[in-house]
């Protein structure tokens, strides 16, 4: 077996490069090594697909996947790791060198797009009939670079040197109508393997390319370098990824992409439904199913309204019923810049025919409130049209059998506020699920020491597809020399990300400090700026009182801004500054030290989240739907440093409260805070405040005279005409935080007790794999069952 891949590689390898295998580069390895893959499975891949194809499936409809990186994945799943480095070994390659040469898919923005891909790992490994429906951006997410502490923002042309995990279907296009352009669509297909099976799941994500390849016509009528440009006006459709996460944005390019994908998706459907059962499609929600991931995909409703209506000759009635018993719904956050609505006008240039539909389920709508006896008012509010917007929200409210929120707070803050109105007409089909990550890629492959040691202690594997069996080692925690392997463990992964980060940036930083780390979108919400306000805090109490014995911290940063986001701009510069201000103190510095990781993504992350010893989770509560990433360091046994908020709450619930540092107002509790908050009064007063915040402007901290620094302290002390001061309640929240988390610091010197703490977090992490909540959606929403091929 082992010279079988060690064959294939070379070959693959030399057909890449042209030359000898052993002077090929690490990246003609890994495409080598790919493409060895991609073949082995296609046998699997095809059957799988056929085995499918007949019966009920979903589609997991997304406007992003951050998959990251295939290769590794691909190799874990199918059992090749160990053959994968004796290939390599044979070359004088080494894998890790071919591994870190792939580019990651950052084909998403952040929790909800890593979901979308943490799902389909589970869906593959767990031999569920879903296929996942997004669009091939040229572009991911920016790559982000620092200059001078500030970010700046790359395109990433992330498969511009070759990518073979999707494969072209040149001969199965889709034809795209708009009122003004009319756009081919081309599915590329990803193989999605699953852990310990032969199944292989199906990414479909969709590139828009012009009708023909070539406009004979313009191109005789000399019209030649017009008919290049409507060439790259298609290509513009799938360009780029819009890299905002939680914040609409109105742009007709948008809109563009989300029908684009939604209507080749939704043919391909009706064209496998009709291959199979016919083409009464009457049947279609029997065989079908669609979870939306999010509003973005929501134009799928009136679009297969139009289908039926249009294309199959279906009466209203008969269609709408099979769109209501066809489409469920997650919403992913309750922030009201994120609700998305479109300016009616741009439907009616874009897609009149969608806008008369959705203008019919409008009149429909109205008509069913009325003869509930709902006032005009509240109609007019609940109603998909009005206001001269469309409102995808209540489009999918209406038309959805389930809706469901991503963490059981979250879940309830809809039901109570941001829907209340749909659950008071339909509580039905409310229902919560809690998201989850994949422990395949965010323990066993990010962290083989700790799997091998879970491994040991359970006698098998099994816990990779069965991750409940961690429960059974709790009891565990008091075992003193378990508690010092599982240090043993840490610390190796800590002197291993020291050394990728010395690697990568030139910092080199203390393995034995506490590695105390927040990574996660850029976002007031997400309260960086809290973090950051107790690290400058935490300097000048060293200042003052060097000779105390602080416990030694490396505070580790990983984030993107929104490139129009100037305010979260604002929030990277003054932490690079705070870097810096510690960093060239003498002092300081030899206690703590501050690393913001450059170009934060889903690779960074595997490296950083095995080596954390605490996780700052310490969003407003209410705020964070669920989040994902404390999964993934709970699993990785690194300690909760949070606000009671998404999915913290379920994670506090599952190990106690005693095995992490919750802190912070609650929820339930900040509407009457909120009504006497004077943040003023807490500056004036909480000890060390003031000199941390005045510290902004007094020219401790330099923000290169742009006024960064001054705005981002008005925005804490002053309210304006839009909003009131302190929106996020990081001042409110400071002095308990701070306390907690110097709590914190100071029980980590007590190693073992802090490893049972650990522990346990590891042990209780089972309710957190998304293959518990896959086979919830599927048992509970999809109503699918597995179909081994
Ligand atoms: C989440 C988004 C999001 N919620 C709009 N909402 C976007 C909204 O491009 N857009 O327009 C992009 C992303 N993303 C996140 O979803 C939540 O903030 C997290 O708390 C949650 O864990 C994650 C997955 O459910």
């Amino acid at each position: 077996m082992a010279d079988n891949l060690t064959h294939s590689l070379g070959s693959f390898t030399r057909s890449i490069s042209g030359r000898r295998a052993e002077d090929s580069t690490p990246m003609e390895f890994w495409t080598g090594m790919s493409q060895a893959i991609v073949e082995r499975i296609a046998e699997n891949w095809e059957a799988t697909t056929e085995k499918y194809a007949a019966g009920r499936q979903e589609h997991y409809f997304s406007a992003e996947f951050l998959m990251g990186r295939a290769l590794l994945n691909n190799l874990d799943n199918l059992e090749l790791l160990e053959q994968a480095k004796e290939a390599t070994n044979a070359f004088g390659m080494n894998l890790t060198d071919v591994l870190e040469a792939e580019h990651d898919a950052s084909l998403g923005n952040g929790g909800l797009g890593r979901l979308a891909a943490c799902f389909l790992d589970s869906c593959a490994t767990m031999n569920l009939p879903v296929r996942g429906y997004g669009i091939l951006y040229r572009y991911g997410l920016f790559k982000q670079a620092f200059e001078n502490g500030n970010q700046r923002e790359h395109p990433d042309p992330w498969m511009e040197e070759g990518y073979p995990f999707v494969i072209r279907r040149e001969e199965e296009p889709r034809f795209i109508n708009f009122a003004d352009m009319q756009v081919r669509a081309i599915p590329y297909d990803m193989p999605i393997t699953g852990y310990g099976t032969d199944n292989v799941n199906t990414l479909r994500l969709w590139k828009s390319e012009p009708m023909e390849e070539f406009d004979y016509e313009a191109f005789n009528s000399q019209r030649f370098t017009d008919a290049i440009i409507e060439r790259e006006r298609v290509a513009d459709l799938c360009r780029v990824l819009y890299p905002n996460d939680t914040t609409f944005e109105g742009k007709v390019l948008r809109v563009r992409q989300q029908y684009f994908f939604v209507s080749a998706s939704l043919q391909d459907m009706v064209e496998n439904y009709i291959k199979h059962h016919g083409d009464d499609l009457r049947d279609f929600a029997k065989y079908n199913c669609i979870q939306l991931n999010d509003t973005h995909p929501v134009l799928a409703i009136p679009e297969l309204m139009r289908i039926l209506l249009d294309d199959h000759g279906m009466d209203w009635e008969d269609a709408w019923q099979i769109v209501q018993n066809t489409f469920a719904y997650t919403n992913h956050t309750v922030l009201a810049e994120a609700l998305e609505t479109w300016e009616y006008a741009i439907f009616q240039r874009l897609f009149p025919r969608i806008l008369e539909i959705v203008a019919e389920i409008d009149r429909r709508f109205r008509m069913e409130l009325e003869a509930l006896g709902f006032d005009a008012a509240r109609i007019d509010y609940m109603s998909p049209i009005h206001g001269g917007r469309i409102h995808m929200a209540w489009i999918a409210c209406y038309a959805a059998f389930s809706i469901n929120g991503v963490a059981a707070l979250h879940t309830e803050i809809i039901k109570r506020q941001t829907l209340k109105d749909w659950y008071e007409i339909w509580p039905q089909k409310f229902n919560n699920k809690t998201n989850g990550v994949t422990p395949r890629r965010w323990l066993k492959q990010c962290n083989p020491r700790l799997a091998s040691l879970l491994t040991e202690k359970l006698g098998s594997t099994d816990w990779v597809t069965d991750m409940d069996q961690l429960k059974s080692l709790r009891k565990l925690a008091g075992d003193s020399d378990l508690m010092a392997q599982l240090l043993g463990v840490k610390a190796d992964n800590k002197r291993d990300f020291a050394k990728w980060l010395e690697q990568r940036s030139g910092e080199k930083i203390d393995p034995s400090a506490i590695f105390d780390v927040q990574i996660k979108r850029l976002h007031e919400y997400k309260r960086q700026l809290l973090n950051a306000l107790y690290i400058l805090d935490l300097y000048f109490r060293i200042k003052e009182n060097p000779q105390k014995p602080w416990p030694h911290r490396v505070f580790i940063f990983g984030a993107k801004a929104a490139p129009g986001y100037v305010r979260a701009k604002a929030i990277i510069k003054l932490i690079n500054t705070i870097g810096e201000l510690v960093a060239s103190d003498p002092e300081v510095s030899q206690i703590i030290q501050v690393v913001f990781v450059e170009n934060y993504n889903v690779s960074p992350a595997e490296h950083i989240i095995p080596a954390a010893d605490i996780h700052e989770q310490i969003s407003t509560a209410g705020k964070e739907a669920s989040g994902t990433s404390n999964m993934k360091f709970m699993m990785n046994g690194a300690l909760c440093l949070g606000t009671l908020d998404g999915a913290n709450v379920e994670i506090v619930d599952s190990v106690g409260e005693e095995n992490a540092y919750i802190f912070g107002a609650k929820e339930e509790e900040l509407p009457e805070l909120r009504r006497t908050y004077d943040p003023r009064n807490l500056y004036e007063t909480v000890p060390g405040l003031k000199r941390a915040l005045d510290a902004f402007v007094d020219g401790t901290l330099d923000d290169g005279g742009t006024g960064l620094f001054h705005d981002l302290l008005g925005s804490l002390l002053d309210s304006n005409g839009y909003e009131p001061a302190d929106v996020y309640y990081v001042l409110g929240d400071f002095a308990d935080y701070r306390e907690v988390r110097d709590r914190a610091a100071l029980e980590y010197a007590d190693q073992i007790e802090w490893a049972r703490k650990c522990w346990i977090n590891i042990c209780e992490s089972g309710r957190f794999s998304a293959d518990r909540t896959i086979s919830d959606y599927a048992e509970q929403v999809w109503k699918l069952e597995s179909q081994k091929i």
